[in-house]
């Protein structure tokens, strides 16, 4: 398969008719930003911000909330607003009213070890609050625009093409074994954190945000083993921790996986790094660091994925083949600790660390 590939270029509104010209961004929300630090530039050689990526919150959404709480436990709504009847729905089908969501965020998540697994809360990440959340997943809602109230929403819808192609063997159950989706957050509880701005005068080389998470291998392979239960693990198709120690079947007892594969999920312009170690033995199990384009133009062809302002992030692949390091044995109760850095020469939002991979129970 080919590395996920967003474009988030806006490339619509943008002036790149043909491949190799200069790209000029979309417009983008003028009051998205609200005091977290500068945002990355919009604009010169070194423009990286995406309004599409980060999501910002803009003056169409409004919130009522329960303002008693303490950080990280406040309840709230958000309310976006719609342009009134003149305008149509994204989708040019319908009109879509002013839309309320409940904002929902749990980033005090405890590992099966009793352990904090992140560090959103107790760095007050503004992600875990409505009353600081600037921007991401949360003002991303399906059908919410992300330009300001005033500002016309452009009438034009993307259109994609995608081709996949898919390589297939016939099952042979002498050589082929299955493999189960296992993944987890290093923004734990949040799935998605804000890259505060390092403080001023801060050498660049030294704007670097980190978020560490512990959490035991149980911890990806939890919850109901009913096969009937909604959600139920031992399900091939799930899509985070679709396994347990049961689902190796059989009167066999699992005592742990092996993962055959892992990738770090983060985004381009500030991701930088993330690690996952077996912190019993202080072994590193994996470290990937993200590959960002280079050019500005020509990326076509076989150059087609080096285009600037994106990012690849090669996994870790582990197998019995030549060149391949044989897969390291993950206890169900092997504590692991994760680590994400970020570059934090500007502020962002909806950022992400996230692992997920593939691996066989044993
Ligand atoms: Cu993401």
């Amino acid at each position: 398969m080919m590395p996920m590939q967003i474009d988030t270029k806006n490339r619509e509104q943008g002036k790149m008719d043909k491949p190799g010209d200069p790209f000029v961004p979309g417009i983008y929300p003028t009051t998205a930003h609200n005091g977290k630090g500068i945002p990355a530039p919009r604009s010169g050689p070194d423009a990286t911000y995406s309004g599409l990526l980060e999501c910002p919150c803009t003056d169409r959404i409004t919130r009522t909330f329960d303002d008693t709480k303490a950080f990280g436990d406040t309840t709230g709504q958000q309310i976006h607003y719609q342009h009134g009847p003149e305008k149509k729905g994204v989708n040019g089908t319908g009109i879509v009213q002013n839309q309320t969501q409940a904002f929902s965020k749990t980033c005090g998540v405890l590992s099966a070890a009793g352990q904090m697994q992140g560090e959103l809360l107790t760095q007050r990440n503004p992600t875990c609050d409505v009353r600081a959340y600037a921007g991401g997943l949360s003002c991303c809602t399906h059908q919410w625009f992300l330009l300001d109230k005033e500002q016309e929403s452009p009438e034009e819808v993307l259109e994609y093409r995608i081709k996949a192609r898919f390589y297939f063997q016939e099952h042979d159950p002498d050589r082929h074994e299955n493999i189960w989706r296992w993944g987890f957050a290093t923004d734990a509880g949040s799935g998605e954190y804000d890259v505060p701005q390092c403080p001023a005068g801060t050498p660049v080389e030294n704007c670097v945000h980190e978020i560490t998470s512990h959490l035991q291998v149980k911890d990806f392979a939890s919850g109901t083993s009913d096969p009937g239960a909604q959600g139920s693990k031992c399900d091939l198709r799930n899509m985070w921790n679709g396994l347990n120690a049961h689902c190796i079947g059989g009167n066999k007892t699992s005592v742990g996986f092996k993962p055959v594969y892992v990738g770090a999920h983060c985004h381009a312009p500030t991701c930088i790094s993330q690690e996952l170690y077996n912190s019993d033995t202080g072994e590193l199990i994996c470290r990937q660091e993200a590959a960002y384009g280079t050019l500005a133009a020509g990326a076509t062809g076989e150059l087609r994925f080096d285009e600037k302002g994106y990012l690849a992030v090669p996994p870790c692949v582990w197998g019995g083949e030549d060149g391949l390091q044989a897969p390291p044995l993950l206890a169900w109760d092997t504590n692991l600790t994760s680590i994400k850095r970020a570059n934090s020469t500007y502020a962002h939002t909806g950022e992400m660390a996230l692992w997920q991979g593939r691996g066989i129970l044993v």
